[in-house]
Parts: structure tokens; C-alpha cells; sequence
């Protein structure tokens, strides 16, 4: 199976971060997570972007907060699908890091996610991987099937606490 590479910004990404690795792992993708930065280190994200498809990765997630550029760095740099995560915090509060992932210009898209999204950017991770895999598939609906009996049950509480 192909691996998905999680990279950040700075390690005061990863208590969030980590979050999508640990949805990875449930679905039994292999992933890398790495600390990178569009403006700390150009030339080593540049890189690491480069040659992502030749060393095995399918799915590329950059997580970055404030002048958000990891992401879109990453895709005018690979022609893999990137994801963005734009990460909570600074003086806009996540805000300008929503912004600046997701108003890419035409030709170079990012997939952006909700701000601190790292769980939907694992799982859109796995849908995109699951289009050549039957296996993951079945594990993707077999986790919103998990979702429909979970409500269900919520919504039998509910209504056995109204009375109903
Ligand atoms: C971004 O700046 C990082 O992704 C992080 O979200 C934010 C703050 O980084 P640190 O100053 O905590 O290293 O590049």
C-alpha cells in the first residue's frame, strides 16, 4: 500500500497532528511524520516534496498555522494529492492559516480541511488511497457503519430520557 506522509510545520503542531496518524494507523496505512517548514526549512520540504511519489507515498498532509504556505508549497511541488490542515492559533486564531491553505491559484490545488481537521484529513487520505484498494473500502464502510450504530444508539438515549 501506498504510505501517507504527515508533515508539520513546527512540533507545536503535533498534539493535534498526531490525531490524523492515529486514524491512519486504525484504517492500517502506513505513515511518516516528519516536521518541515515552507519558510524554516525551503529547501528540505521542497525536497521531501520532489521525491515523495518516487519513495512510496500516495497522499501527501501538511498541517501549518499563521502564513500557512506548507501545504501549497508541497503542491506546486508534487503532483500527489495534498492535503492542508490549517492549524489553530497566532493572533487570527487559525483564521489566516484556513485562508492561506485554501486560496490556492488554479492548477496547483490543496485539499483543505477544517481548521485543527486532522482526523477528516486521514480519512479523505484513505478515500483517496481506497479508489485503487477494495480492502481499505470495505474497512471505510465498515467505519460508517460503526457511525450509524453509534447515533442510533444516541438517539435511543435520548429519547429514553424524554420519555418517548
Ligand atoms: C507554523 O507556525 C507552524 O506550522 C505552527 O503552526 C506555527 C507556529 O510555529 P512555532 O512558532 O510554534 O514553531 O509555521
Amino acid at each position: 500500500m501506498k504510505k501517507v506522509a504527515v508533515i508539520m510545520g513546527s512540533d507545536s503542531d503535533w498534539p493535534v497532528v498526531k490525531g490524523a496518524c492515529a486514524q491512519l494507523e486504525e484504517f492500517g496505512i502506513p505513515c511518516e511524520a516528519h516536521i518541515l517548514s515552507a519558510h524554516r526549512t525551503p529547501v528540505a520540504a521542497a525536497g521531501f516534496a520532489r521525491n515523495a511519489r518516487a519513495n512510496g507515498f500516495g497522499v501527501l498532509i501538511c498541517a501549518a498555522g499563521m502564513a500557512a504556505h506548507l501545504a501549497g508549497a508541497f503542491a506546486g511541488n508534487s503532483t500527489l494529492p495534498v492535503i492542508g490542515i490549517p492549524m489553530k492559533g497566532g493572533a487570527m486564531d487559525g483564521l489566516d492559516a484556513l485562508l492561506a491553505t485554501v486560496q490556492m491559484p488554479g492548477g496547483i490545488p490543496v485539499a483543505t480541511v477544517a481548521i485543527n481537521g486532522a482526523k477528516n484529513a486521514a480519512v479523505l487520505a484513505a478515500q483517496i488511497l481506497a479508489v485503487s484498494d477494495d480492502a481499505l473500502a470495505a474497512k471505510l464502510d465498515a467505519a460508517r457503519e460503526t457511525m450509524v450504530a453509534q447515533i442510533a444508539e444516541k438517539e435511543a438515549k435520548l429519547q429514553a430520557e424524554l420519555g418517548n
